[in-house]
């Protein structure tokens, strides 16, 4: 049997693949309100074949509860913030849920670390916690770090066929937990050590960030002398070496704009690249407020009230607004001391923020500039709506004319 701990966007979606792929799987989550949803038959968040996922696993077998089971394996999934100002992750949760295992886990436990760390973590902070409470790790407690790939939106089908990372201290316990996700993951599981995993993790997550912040760079550059950066990405792409990202309204989400600051704390003086490309990601969504501001003053909009931006959460076709480019631009915003702009996201049922509508039309009716901060399939089958009105399209999505860009 597994016992996974922490029912998140990682920690469902796994315990659920493992149950209907025929593991035994107790969910573990400390949130007895979203425990009782799971028993009551219904999932925590949307995403793409969960629904189905969920079924099949419930006729599988899964439980869920809101205590630890005394078992030979388990997955630990539960959120590693960061420190805003050392920029340091915060290994709290993760230590505290391995310290709750070892309350009830018999000797000889494997423990796998799902959770994104920074590279160390396993031996600064939980290797000693585990070895204070009398345990050696390597003989007691089996300790290996998998950390989850999967991207919101494509979950799913993602779990299924991305490549793993598996790092152990033996290559005994390696192959053994390979077994394990080889249950239901067809794609290559490389075995390695842990901190070697623990690095990939991150490093994966920052060559993305780089890559992103180089193309709100260019988006800069080509504003500042009106050239078109999409074409320009378009044609260097065609190089057969050079693989462009796209400029957005901003990074958002819990990995992308995260996961790099850890090497950053970590390495001040030697993070350089990846700290300016954090920032310049950061400042993104400020970058579009005064783009908002410039287009307002050129079309002789007065009226903040007249300013509509869609789209909160961090990216689309998800309803997970965590550190969204949306509101990183109102905090901006509301800096200016300025009254906040209407909001619309159709992703999003309950109130988040100030002059949030939840209804399209209602959204629409009385606003001159609409801000597409957010590429959902919904706006893309609603361009009549948008008819007459000016537009600020933050990707380059939208075929009506007269659209501005950022
Ligand atoms: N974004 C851009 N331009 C792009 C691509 C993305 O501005 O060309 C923005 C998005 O709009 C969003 C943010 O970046 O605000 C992050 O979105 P994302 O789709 O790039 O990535 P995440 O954060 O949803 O998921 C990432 C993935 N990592 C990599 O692709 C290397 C995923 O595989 C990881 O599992 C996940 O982080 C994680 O949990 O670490």
């Amino acid at each position: 049997m597994i016992n996974v701990i922490g029912l998140g966007y990682i920690g469902l979606p796994t315990a659920l693949m493992l149950a209907s792929h025929g593991v035994e799987v107790v969910g573990t989550d400390y949130n007895r309100k979203l425990v009782d949803t799971l028993n009551e038959g219904r999932t925590t968040f949307k995403e793409e074949g969960l629904e189905e996922l969920f079924r099949e696993a419930r006729e599988a077998g899964i439980r869920f509860t809101t205590e630890y089971r005394r078992t030979d394996t388990y997955i630990v999934s539960v959120p590693t913030p960061y420190d805003k100002f050392s920029k340091k992750v915060d290994a709290g949760y993760v230590v505290a849920a391995v310290k709750d295992v070892l309350k009830v886990c018999p000797k000889g436990a494997t423990i796998i670390i799902e959770s994104t760390i920074s590279p160390g973590t396993v031996d600064k902070y939980i290797r000693p916690e585990i070895e204070a409470m009398g345990f050696r790790t390597g003989e007691d407690i089996h300790l290996v770090h998998a950390p989850e790939r999967i991207i919101p939106g494509n979950m799913v089908y993602e779990l299924l066929h991305n490549n793993r990372t598996i790092g152990a201290d033996s290559r005994e316990i390696g192959e053994k937990v390979k077994e394990c996700y080889a249950s239901f993951c067809r794609g290559e599981i490389v075995v390695t050590d842990i901190r070697t995993a623990e690095m990939t993790k991150v490093v994966e997550n920052t060559f993305r960030a780089v890559n992103i912040a180089f193309a709100n760079e260019l988006a800069r550059i080509c504003r500042h002398d009106d050239m078109n950066v999409y074409e320009i990405i378009r044609i260097c792409n065609m190089h057969p070496r050079v693989n462009i990202l796209q400029p957005g309204p901003g990074v958002g989400g819990h990995c992308i704009s995260v996961d790099p600051w850890f090497l950053v704390g970590d390495y001040p003086q030697l993070a350089k690249v990846i700290d300016e490309s954090m920032k310049t990601n950061d400042s993104q969504p400020t970058f579009v407020l005064n783009r908002i501001y410039e287009i307002m003053q050129k079309e002789g909009i007065t009226d903040n009230r007249k300013v509509g931006l869609y789209g909160l959460t961090y990216k689309e076709n998800v309803d997970d607004y965590r550190e969204s480019p949306t509101l990183q631009l109102l905090e901006a915003q509301e800096r200016h001391l300025a009254r906040p702009l209407k909001v619309y996201d159709p992703f999003i049922a309950r109130d988040i923020t100030a002059n949030q509508y939840h209804d399209f039309d209602e959204f629409l009716e009385g606003i001159d500039l609409v801000v597409i901060m957010v590429k959902h399939d919904h706006i893309k089958r609603n361009w009549e709506k948008l008819k007459g009105k000016i537009i600020l399209d933050c990707f380059n999505i939208c075929p009506l004319e007269g659209t501005y860009h950022i």
